[in-house]
């Protein structure tokens, strides 16, 4: 258990079971057309989110992609103004006029999220140059898709930050799909990580169901970023557990395929280790699951009983 103290292996335990609640209900909510605009749900992710974000202090940095929430969330954003923003309600983090995609809480270092695939790549090198300028022990950790490893930014921005030595983690969630595109259509390779020596910095390939795996690969990611050793590419093997987005059924997917993925439910693993090996009883772990399932209920609550904003304020925070 990596000498992980029982507290934080609960907090860990519990932040995955608060994102995997939040988006069924997230699913829920949209099924009763009460979210405007579409969703990309993150159930089968969290370990990765939780798992890099356990290594991170609260003033360190971290850049999203449009499948956000659950990044959010591990990184400390408050479950009743993320879930306010997905409704389009005056509570939410934009104000209600961002939506799913665009959430941002600089309180806790989460630099927003982005519906530009790959458009958070060179942001986090950015906020790894601001980190360098300012001469703070920071980091930024970039959390992007298989998919988005195709694009010119993740070039650009590895590569700069590279060469740099910025402090930056950029983490890869290979899901294996990009919308309804296997990643063995459009990549002659199987490993992302490997990737990394196109920039002389480490690459590593964990298994991104694993939350105990990814946090080891991100401890170490972290302590060469503060040592001002440079970044490091993290590939977490994982899978979406629902279509890409809103009602996608996700048919592309063979059925065999998804049962072992959902043989490796990441949170249904780490119950079991920690009932094994960390001392952890059955009651303790249910207390736990209540305690996330009410704080879930009392986001939706809020998020419901918030105000629309009003038409006047359209305009407001738009323009800088
Ligand atoms: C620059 C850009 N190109 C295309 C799209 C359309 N698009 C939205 S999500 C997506 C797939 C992204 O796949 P991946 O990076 O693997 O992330 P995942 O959805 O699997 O989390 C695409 C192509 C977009 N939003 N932005
Ligand atoms: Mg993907």
């Amino acid at each position: 258990m990596l000498n992980l103290t029982k507290e934080k292996l609960i907090e860990m335990y519990r932040k995955m079971l608060e994102i995997r609640l939040f988006e069924e209900k997230v699913f829920e909510l949209y099924a009763q057309n009460l979210v405007p605009g579409t969703i990309h749900l993150y159930t089968g992710q969290e370990a990765v989110a939780v798992g890099v974000c356990s290594a991170l202090r609260k003033d360190d940095y971290i850049t999203s992609t449009h499948r956000g929430h659950g990044h959010c969330i591990a990184k400390g954003a408050e479950l009743k103004r993320v879930m306010a923003e997905i409704l389009g309600k005056r509570t939410g983090y934009c104000k209600g006029k961002g939506g799913s995609m665009h959430i941002a809480d600089f309180s806790v270092g989460v630099l927003g999220a982005t519906a530009v695939v790959g458009a958070g790549i060179p942001i986090a090198a950015g906020a790894g140059l601001s980190i360098k300028l300012r001469r703070t022990d920071q980091v930024a950790a970039c959390f992007f898709g298989d998919g988005a490893s195709n694009q010119g930014t993740f070039h650009e921005g590895i590569n700069m930050a590279a060469v740099w030595k910025l402090p930056v983690i950029f983490v890869c969630e290979n899901n294996l799909y990009a919308m309804g595109t296997r990643q063995s259509l459009v990549m002659a390779i199987e490993n992302i990580a490997d990737r990394a020596s196109a920039y002389g910095i480490p690459g590593v390939a964990v298994d991104g169901n694993d939350v105990l795996a990814v946090y080891e690969a991100a401890v170490k990611a972290v302590e060469r970023a503060r040592k001002g050793e440079g970044p490091t590419l993290i590939e977490c093997k994982t899978y979406r557990y629902r279509g890409h987005s809103r009602v996608d059924p996700a048919r592309y997917r063979p059925k065999e395929e998804v049962e072992a993925w959902l043989a490796k439910d990441p949170i249904k693993r780490f119950r079991e280790r920690l009932l094994q090996t960390a001392s952890l009883t059955d009651a303790e772990l249910r207390q736990i699951e209540e305690e996330a399932s009410a704080k879930v209920e009392e986001a939706v609550k809020f998020a419901i009983e918030s105000p629309h904003p009003a038409p006047e304020e359209a305009l407001e925070d738009v323009y800088a």
